[in-house]
């Protein structure tokens, strides 16, 4: 999508703090973070949101969801991380392209 922030990162448009790269997925450093080690994981597809998920994005919530405690690991948070996918406005969401947050400390 044109107008879509993480589109942009995706494509490269706009830079990033990248942690992790392949085919269908980026990770990169929230510009926000809330904790010592903070980053997001987009699937390059543009899902505006996880309530715009459907049985066809079941291996892509699969691989995204499966790539936090790979990324955490190599990130330095040995011991244990957290995880969140803020859904629509009333979830706090602010940015509409899916993305899984993973925050946590160097352990
Ligand atoms: P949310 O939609 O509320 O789940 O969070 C969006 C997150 O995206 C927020 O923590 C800040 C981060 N963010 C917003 N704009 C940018 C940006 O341009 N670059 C990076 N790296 N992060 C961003």
């Amino acid at each position: 999508m044109s107008d879509c922030l993480f589109c942009k990162i995706a494509a490269g448009e706009i830079p990033s703090n990248k942690v992790y790269e392949d085919e269908d997925f980026l990770a990169f450093h929230d510009i926000r973070p809330i904790a010592p080690v903070h980053f997001l994981i987009i699937p390059k597809l543009h899902v505006a949101s996880l309530a715009q998920c459907g049985a066809s994005h079941q291996a892509l919530l699969g691989r995204m969801l499966l790539l936090a405690p790979q990324l955490a690991a190599e990130q330095g948070m040995a011991d244990g991380f957290k995880c969140g996918i803020n859904t629509g406005v009333g979830g706090g969401q602010e940015v509409f392209h899916l993305h899984l947050h993973v925050f946590g400390h160097k352990a």
